[in-house]
């Protein structure tokens, strides 16, 4: 924060930068994993910042919750049991109670810090988090994953960026786990970057998926204050005959997501869908 702005300055978006305009400086921390500041700022209400990498903000969250959520979940016919990985602010959580079908999620989140600052001050987020349909378990993913396989209908990575403590969450091994613990026909949606900037890296996540599930697809939303505006999904499911791309079921109460977005989500712009399902780089 310089001169009562923050600024987003990462080399994983060489040359450009996401600049707030602070209010006030909540909370900021040092946690066993990572720099933790929340700050409220003049126009998109109170910034979690993790690592100094915006994680979500009051204002916009729900674009990406409700997608990261809604699309693995709204294509599956009885999702049942959810995990969600990371994701301490408790915003997906909220969104996966939105489907009746849905008797329990389990958060597993690494860094328990994340939980109680978002408890404290995000609440929008975080409130569902106490619903006695939720199980929070502060933990390393790829344990809980390994300890628990053929358990969850459809299971959600709400990751940082792959540097730092999420790097593994992009990787081979990490999807195996997630196929292993995953029910016969269950979902996956997880964090998946961003067409502006990350192409090669988002090719090798489909090329990865593609190699452990008959059905993987890159799907995106719009968002003001993730880098370039635009982050990505991958949607994966393991019964070939479930098409993700199309929810079965109706989502009621969302401000971003509808039957048609879901479906608009995975129609992608000529130089993404060249490079992600050809590799070209056009
Ligand atoms: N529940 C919200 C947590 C946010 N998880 C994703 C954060 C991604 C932040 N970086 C975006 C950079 C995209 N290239």
């Amino acid at each position: 924060i310089k001169d009562g702005w923050f600024r987003e300055i990462s080399s994983q978006w060489p040359g450009q930068a996401m600049t707030l305009k602070v209010k006030k400086i909540l909370h900021v921390e040092k946690s066993l994993y990572q720099d933790v500041l929340v700050f409220e700022s003049e126009t998109y209400g109170n910034v979690l910042v993790l690592d100094g990498v915006i994680q979500c903000t009051e204002r916009d969250e729900f674009s990406y919750q409700e997608m990261i959520a809604h699309l693995p979940l709204a294509s599956h016919p009885n999702p049942k049991k959810v995990l969600v990985i990371g994701g301490g602010d408790g915003g997906v959580v909220r969104e996966v109670l939105k489907h009746d079908t849905v008797q329990q999620v389990v958060l597993c989140d690494i860094d328990e810090a994340v939980i109680r600052v978002s408890k404290q001050y995000l609440p929008h987020m975080s409130a569902l988090l106490s619903d006695q349909r939720v199980v929070v378990h502060v933990g390393d993913g790829f344990k809980f994953l390994e300890q628990n396989t053929s358990t969850y209908d459809v299971i959600i990575t709400d990751s940082s960026d792959p540097v730092g403590p999420a790097e593994s969450l992009f990787k081979r091994p990490y999807f195996e786990l997630l196929h292993g613990a995953l029910t016969p026909g269950g979902h996956i949606s997880t964090q998946a970057e961003c067409l502006w900037l990350h192409l090669p890296l988002i090719h090798e996540l489909q090329q990865t998926t593609r190699g452990l599930f008959p059905v993987a697809e890159y799907a995106f939303t719009t968002i003001p204050t993730y880098p370039s505006g635009q982050i990505g999904f991958v949607v994966c499911s393991k019964e070939p005959g479930h098409d993700v791309k199309v929810p079965v079921r109706k989502v009621t109460n969302t401000r971003y997501y509808n039957a048609e977005v879901h479906k608009a989500a995975f129609v992608l712009p000529e130089f993404g869908r060249a490079m992600i399902k050809e590799n070209k780089n056009i």
